[in-house]
């Protein structure tokens, strides 16, 4: 087999966690005066809660200090906190619990490797709080995707080196972090056309051909 590990990208992989992420930011823009769609939304994907700060303030025509920045970015991760609190096993799709018991059975090493500092949280609302090898997320990186710590990190953490881990994402930003750690990658979702990855996945269990 090609691969001994997989490296699960969270939201937008393993659970659908970007709506929320779209709610909270969407009221935060809206209290600001700040326009701010779906398809703008599309460029926050895998990118940290502070950068995708910036991006949204970007399209308004005032400057904060970094207080009232990090205010705004705890407003917006308490109601998006509040939105995944509504989150439970049944938010774990068949196809997602289906490939990662294949996956499992077939002796593959799993990891998550996510931006996101909630990652703990969400895990543990749908159920997978103790299923995964390893956890590499927002909380143990200096630097997020389109770097690729949170990928080498996993991978260590499963002692595996990256030619023999396979990195599964939905966000242009998370493709370039894995291409960049010399990673495959399997996109899906918004990122599945990118030509960087050596897989375009329209659903999780299309890996199935590795169990
Ligand atoms: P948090 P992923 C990423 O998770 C999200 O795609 C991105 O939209 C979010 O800004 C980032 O986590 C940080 O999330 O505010 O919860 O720390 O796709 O890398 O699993
Ligand atoms: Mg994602």
């Amino acid at each position: 087999m090609k691969y001994q590990g997989i490296i699960f990208d969270l939201d937008g992989v393993i659970c659908s966690t970007d709506e929320y992420h779209y709610r909270a930011w969407k009221a935060l823009a809206e209290r600001l005066g700040i326009p701010f769609d779906r398809e703008r939304n599309n460029l926050l994907r895998g990118v940290s809660r502070m950068q995708s700060l910036e991006i949204i303030l970007e399209k308004g025509d005032k400057t904060y200090t970094d207080e009232e920045k990090a205010a705004f970015a705890e407003e917006k991760n308490t109601l998006y906190r509040q939105l995944l609190g509504q989150m439970s096993a049944a938010d774990l799709s068949d196809d997602v619990k289906t490939t990662l018991t294949a996956l499992r059975g077939a002796g593959l090493r799993l990891a998550v490797g996510s931006s996101s500092k909630n990652t703990p949280f969400i895990l543990e609302r749908i159920g997978l709080g103790s299923f995964f090898d390893a956890v590499a997320d927002g909380n143990c990186i200096t630097h997020s995707k389109p770097h690729p710590e949170v990928f080498l990190k996993a991978a260590e953490m499963i002692e595996l080196p990256p030619a023999a881990c396979l990195v599964v994402e939905d966000a242009h930003a998370g493709v370039e972090a894995a291409v960049a750690g010399g990673f495959d990658c399997a996109a899906m979702g918004d990122a599945k056309e990118d030509p960087r990855a050596a897989y375009h996945l329209t659903q999780v269990s299309e890996l199935g051909f590795m169990s």
